[in-house]
């Protein structure tokens, strides 16, 4: 039995089959898992939620800003915008399942036996991966319950950049929603910070710093997604970046966690 870890998909059907070709991935033994943003922007968004629902449970995946993103359009919450791609998902007959499928999807997963941790954007300074995990079930709770639509409709907008134990609702969500699937820098002193995407060489960053510089040696090994113009480099052995660009002509990264080695498809969609 392997488990592999894959990178952002975004819809990238024809570069995910041929990814998991190369590793001979095997959904009868196997796992896979899955940092998110599954859909949205690339071509085939409705082939590749299929066939990851299709995997049942040998496949696992943490939600991403587009998954979310996706799910707020399906509710009507925010207009369909030609570049999510997704209008096939919602038209396909099946739509009412993959839409409750994919919102009971975690936002963290947390395999404290093989110490191994996954969300989309990362950990944020303030937070261990204990509370991580623990912060993002009472997100999963709302998202599984019947008020879910709600809860989308208030995860919208930057604030607030602080946690706070006692921040109240619906600003808790809102925090623990782009901690987890948003975030990228932070400001020096830990506030999470929107604006800025590219990667960290670039000039104009003044007093901003990715948020894995804030981590002290992790115990877990920490993956995440997310972050396209980082092409997985973190210059940690502990937090494993995945999101290589795929969706953007770049490339699609699994780490095979048997081997302890990435490994990448050129993009072919
Ligand atoms: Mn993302």
């Amino acid at each position: 039995m392997s488990r592999y870890i894959v990178g952002d998909i975004h819809g990238c059907f024809k570069s995910l089959t041929k990814l998991l070709a190369e590793v001979e991935f095997n959904p009868g033994t196997d796992d896979l898992w899955a940092v998110g943003d599954l859909i949205g922007r690339g071509p085939q968004s409705l082939k590749t939620l299929l066939y990851l629902h299709g995997l049942g449970d040998s496949f696992q995946a943490t939600l991403g800003n587009h998954d979310l993103h996706f799910l707020a359009v399906a509710n009507g919450i925010r207009p369909q915008k030609p570049q999510d791609r997704t209008a096939e998902i919602i038209e396909h007959e099946g739509s009412r399942t993959l839409i409750n499928w994919l919102r009971n999807q975690p936002l963290t997963l947390f395999n404290a036996h093989e110490q191994l941790f996954v969300s989309h954007a990362g950990v944020p300074p303030q937070w261990s991966v204990q509370q991580a995990h623990e912060y993002a079930q009472s997100v999963e709770l709302m998202l599984s319950s019947a008020s879910y639509v709600q809860l989308l409709a208030s995860m919208y907008g930057n604030e607030p950049v602080y946690w706070c134990s006692s921040l109240p609702e619906p600003d808790r969500y809102r925090f623990i929603i782009n901690a987890l699937t948003r975030m990228r820098y932070c400001n020096a002193d830990g506030a999470l910070e929107f604006n800025h995407k590219e990667a960290p060489e670039s000039e104009a960053l003044d007093s901003l710093k990715p948020w894995y510089t804030f981590r002290l040696k992790e115990k877990s090994t920490l993956f995440f997604g997310h972050w396209a113009a980082l092409s997985g480099k973190t210059e940690r052995s502990d937090i494993i970046g995945l999101d290589t660009g795929c969706v953007w002509g770049n490339a699609l990264t699994l780490y095979d966690c048997k081997r302890k080695e990435r490994v990448s498809v050129p993009a072919c969609d």
